[in-house]
């Protein structure tokens, strides 16, 4: 494999990872916070962030690339109010889907055909994320400063893990 692809590949993995313990700090913030449907959809997000950075492991593997793993940062969320959560997650998931498109590039202008159909899978997963995080910023944005309309919201967000 082309070793420039190989090595954006492993970063992505790392960054994935990262982006897993981001969304577990999130669901912690919103679980003292008491909002406890968010905090399944979040913890729901983190196992789905788990889920891609090994979809890049195993890919790796298929093509004979080992993995060299990295560092994973603990994030500080000392935030309590969910739309501030809301929109750091469709911000953090606009800058995923920039680097998915990064990757993408990289891998059509190396000409390797094989990752460029891999990443489709992710281009497209991208679409949904970006979605559900604007939904979720809208209909936080809706509720306002009302705890009876954000709680409304919480619940709904807690059936998204059943
Ligand atoms: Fe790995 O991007 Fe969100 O889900």
């Amino acid at each position: 494999m082309n070793q420039k692809i190989a090595k954006a590949l492993n970063e992505q993995v790392i960054f994935e990872f990262n982006s897993a313990y981001l969304y577990l700090a999130m669901s912690l913030a919103m679980a003292d916070a008491r909002f406890k449907g968010f905090a399944a959809w979040l913890r729901f997000q983190y196992q789905e962030e788990m889920d891609h950075a090994f979809k890049f492991v195993d890919y790796l593997d298929s093509r004979n690339e080992s993995v060299t793993l990295g560092d994973i940062k603990a994030h500080a969320v000392d935030f309590t109010d969910p739309l501030k959560v809301a929109e750091a997650v469709y911000a953090h998931e606009q800058v995923i889907t920039g680097k998915i498109n990064d990757l993408y590039t990289l891998a059509v202008e190396e000409k390797d055909y094989a990752t460029v159909n891999f990443l489709n899978w992710f281009v497209t997963e991208q679409v949904e994320e970006e979605a559900n995080a604007r939904d979720l910023v809208d209909e936080f944005t809706f509720a306002g400063d009302s705890r009876a309309s954000q709680l409304f919201v919480d619940a709904r967000l807690g059936g998204r893990a059943k």
